[in-house]
């Protein structure tokens, strides 16, 4: 291809071809770019039409057959908002200006009670499998800007978008991160942080933490959302200070587990014990983070209250997720109480497992001293696009029919209910499913009614699975602990390599469980090795060739298998995340016309002509394609 650019080149038809012209002529290579990208793509796009999309998880075809349309912002009069360009203002111009410690101060001195909207992360992890891409968020990024300006934040990044990112959707976390920020310069972004963890399943070494933060601030995370899966203030507070000295707003945060109006181990003393910890690590704002949506308005009321009443200037932002129904009622009474700032989903992407629905909770604070500030016809027009792009995402739907109260018992996580039923219900096992959930509040029993949230949730998911498979009751597996073979997520638990649970360890369960398996009393981190940097970019510099940014090497360290399969797969398709949706999970009708922007500028109009015959001898068919009226074929293997 690059002779027949070179061939192709006006200076080389004029016959000005000096002896310097390829180095003066760059845009050889990057038609030569172009066209190799332009080459793997369609090599995807073959796939596709060949053997259908293997993304993970899918089941059927978007239900969504038109166009998404993106909606129009208007201002009071009538008048179309001119949305070509992002909106500036927002208060991520006193973080920029001013720094975290201001920021807090403005927070904790407005008015109002401020909303962070969850439809970037939490809401699609929690009800499409994390499945939303990057150019479905771009694409109404700009309007966002606009219209939801007063946010106290956005949260987009981290929880499990990093990993699905990379290893179901093929695509650079990083990437998106930078793209989104270059859209919506003025709402700050908000990530979540697992503590020691960092976006991963266990705890890393100290300094890959800090590594990991400190590029994410440099590429536009604003706020940090650090938790730890069992409260323990000794992993938190490694989070904690990676973002201090990364120059991050501290977003400390206990994780709300059970009821502490009625069960006995977590109780008002113990939150407010751990408040005192976070507040004496000199967090910015209190993170209470309710990842089961079981903080129903009374107990919301006490506990906002009580810690307001104790730290006036705090200011505390309250998450939930709406499993029994109760979360726009909870967040209210949050906001009541004192909360400075409470989570919310946009109304297509709310509900159930989700977070509650922004409207119904501007509806309820609106004209009140709680007012989160929102231009409610702005909000409703941003949801539209959501509407559609629900559909576009159906191949992912778990099928939720209604609130589960049975979650006060069960307490299972919002992303990991529907993950769970997602699973039951791809297996066949539908009557399985009570039995699971039942099994579930057994495995948190057995192992000392823990704190439940990525990665704890996580064990006595895979504990509870383990449990209904096996057909072991709570007995059994307390008597034959010695000689189950547990899954190593349990037995990860129970050497510590997720810290120390409030209570201790369940004994003789741990130790018979671990049969030897070394047993940690303090925090993982000080028993790893640091990692070696240079060591880890010459390792990726030799596997994978170019330069190795930064970025890469914190991937890596997070994700090693994960971030390996990614750049073998972009080596073969090519930076995917360029590709609609609609025909990155489906192929087009014959004769279907649609664009990919490879990059600005760089359109490729496709059109899919016809799909060869099966040859008998190699077991491939041709793909044929016009692109940009020129016709392409691809051989592509059939494996149906
Ligand atoms: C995550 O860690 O991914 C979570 O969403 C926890 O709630
Ligand atoms: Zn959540």
């Amino acid at each position: 291809p690059f002779i027949c650019t070179l061939l192709a080149h006006p200076a080389f038809i004029e016959g000005k071809c000096w002896t310097t012209f390829i180095d003066q002529t760059p845009e050889l290579f990057d038609l030569v770019g172009s066209q190799n990208r332009a080459q793997k793509l369609l090599a995807y796009l073959g796939d596709v039409a060949v053997n259908g999309s293997s993304i993970k998880g899918q089941i059927g075809e978007p239900k969504l057959k038109t166009d998404i349309v993106i909606p129009q912002l208007r201002d009071e009069a009538g008048n179309k908002i001119d949305t070509s360009q992002p909106c500036t203002k927002g208060w991520r111009q006193i973080i920029l200006e001013q720094g975290p410690k201001a920021f807090a101060k403005a927070v904790r001195n407005y008015k109002g009670c401020l909303l962070m909207d969850t439809t970037w992360r939490d809401a699609h992890q929690s009800l499409l499998a994390t499945r939303v891409r990057t150019v479905d968020l771009l694409n109404i990024a700009r309007e966002t800007s606009h219209a939801l300006h007063n946010l106290y934040s956005l949260e987009c990044w981290g929880g499990a978008t990093f990993d699905v990112a990379m290893r179901f959707l093929y695509e650079d976390p990083w990437d998106r991160l930078r793209k989104m920020r270059k859209l919506v310069p003025n709402i700050p972004f908000q990530m979540l942080l697992r503590g020691a963890n960092g976006v991963a399943y266990s705890s890393l070494p100290d300094n890959a933490i800090y590594h990991f933060v400190d590029q994410a601030k440099k590429n536009g995370v604003d706020i940090f959302r650090v938790f730890d899966a069992l409260n323990d203030i000794n992993q938190l507070e490694v989070g904690i200070k990676a973002v201090q000295k990364a120059g991050g707003v501290c977003e400390g945060t206990v994780v709300y587990s059970g009821d502490m109006l009625t069960k006995k181990k977590y109780t008002l003393e113990y939150y407010m014990d751990l408040v005192d910890k976070l507040v004496a690590l000199d967090i910015d704002v209190l993170g209470i983070k309710d990842p089961a949506g079981v903080l129903r308005p009374r107990a919301a009321t006490l506990l906002v209250g009580s810690i307001r009443k104790k730290y006036p200037d705090l200011p505390i932002h309250v998450h939930t997720h709406d499993s029994a129904g109760t979360g726009v009622a909870s967040m209210v009474a949050c906001a009541m109480a004192g909360a400075d700032a409470v989570d919310a989903a946009t109304d297509s992407l709310s509900g159930m497992t989700s977070q509650p629905s922004i409207n119904a909770i501007i509806a309820s604070l609106e004209g009140t001293e709680y007012d989160p500030g929102l231009n409610v016809q702005h909000v409703r027009a941003l949801d539209t696009y959501w509407s559609q792009l629900r559909l576009l995402y159906s191949p992912f739907e778990a099928h939720l029919t209604g609130p589960d109260p049975e979650v006060y018992e069960h307490e299972i996580p919002g992303g990991q209910l529907t993950n769970m039923m997602f699973q039951a219900s791809q297996l066949g096992l539908g009557s399985q499913w009570l039995e699971t959930k039942k099994a579930y509040e057994q495995a948190n029993e057995l192992l000392g009614d823990i704190v439940k949230v990525t990665p704890t949730s996580k064990v006595v998911g895979d504990l509870a699975q383990f449990m209904v498979s096996n057909k072991l009751t709570p007995e059994d597996v307390k008597a034959r602990a010695s000689e189950l073979d547990f899954p190593a997520s349990v037995l990860e638990f129970f050497e510590g390599l997720m810290g120390q649970p409030y209570g201790g360890f369940p004994e003789p369960l741990r130790t018979n469980a671990l049969r030897g398996r070394r047993k940690l009393n303090q925090r993982p981190g000080l028993f790893l090795e640091p990692v070696d940097f240079a060591k880890v970019r010459k390792e990726l510099a030799n596997k994978f060739g170019g330069p190795v940014t930064e970025c890469d090497v914190a991937s890596y360290i997070m994700y090693p298998k994960v971030f390996e399969d990614y750049k073998k797969f972009v080596a073969k398709y090519g930076d995917l995340s360029v590709l609609p949706t609609k025909y990155f999970l489906s192929k087009p009708e014959i004769g279907e016309e649609f664009h990919v922007e490879l990059e600005k500028g760089k359109v490729l109009i496709l059109k899919l002509l016809a799909v060869g015959p099966l040859s008998e001898n190699t077991g491939q068919r041709e793909v044929f394609y016009e692109m940009n009226g020129e016709v392409r074929q691809v051989t592509v293997d059939d494996k149906l």
